[in-house]
């Protein structure tokens, strides 16, 4: 097997999950650059990767494939290395709930309209940030009522669940209010921490 292509930006945080979970199971992989905030806008070409021009998108001996949970789950099933899904019904129903809500109510909130928002924007919009910080709020609070026993979301295995949360929340924490409220929840701090320690979290870490 040829070894697979991803298409992104270092700066993206579905990239990075999807990189994690590469990173995870040792997959060699290489990483094509494609800005998808270029003046010049997506190439025509990359339509072909992804027809709504998002990113990431992953090629692999002619397989393409775009939507992270795709990606990270091919990558889970495709090549050796540690299983990074749950083996029973329920873990496995579990992770989906996690990476669900993240995508549905996570990442625009803590993303977009908390982080971007106070880092991008001269003039902050201060309603659009509080709720975004009253959504995340209501993330954090789910995701610690979901969290299993031990060090990782779904118990003892590192998941696809953990890979899913951790670029959304690095994201989220480089702002001082998505610090101060993730200081709320012990639990899902002292995961932060842990996962964060990992080589995979280190490895898609963007160049600055
Ligand atoms: N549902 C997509 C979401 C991917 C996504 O939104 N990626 C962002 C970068 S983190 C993007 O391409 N944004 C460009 C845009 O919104 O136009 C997935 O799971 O892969």
């Amino acid at each position: 097997m040829t070894r697979p292509i991803l298409y992104g930006a270092d700066y993206s945080v579905y990239v990075r999950i999807a990189r994690m979970a590469l990173e995870e199971k040792g997959v060699d992989y290489e990483l094509v650059p494609l800005d998808i905030f270029a003046a010049e806008g997506i190439p025509a070409w990359y339509l072909i990767h992804h027809p709504f021009g998002r990113i990431p998108a992953l090629e692999h001996d002619g397989f393409r494939l775009f939507e992270t949970n795709a990606i990270t789950r091919y990558v889970d099933e495709a090549f050796d290395g540690p299983a990074l899904q749950p083996a029973d019904a329920r873990g496995r129903a579990r992770m989906g709930q996690m990476t669900g809500m993240l995508d549905a109510y996570g990442y625009r909130a803590m993303v977009w309209d908390v982080a971007v928002e106070r880092l991008e924007k001269p003039e902050p919009d201060l309603s659009l940030i509080a709720g975004g910080l009253r959504q995340a709020e209501t993330v954090l609070r789910v995701l610690t009522s979901l969290k299993a026993p031990g060090p990782w979301l779904l118990g003892n295995q590192v998941t696809l669940a953990d890979l899913h949360a951790a670029p959304i929340i690095a994201y989220f924490l480089k702002v001082a209010d998505g610090q101060k409220l993730l200081a709320e929840f012990p639990e899902i701090l002292a995961w932060w921490d842990r996962i964060a320690a990992r080589q995979a979290f280190a490895m898609t870490e963007k160049a600055d």
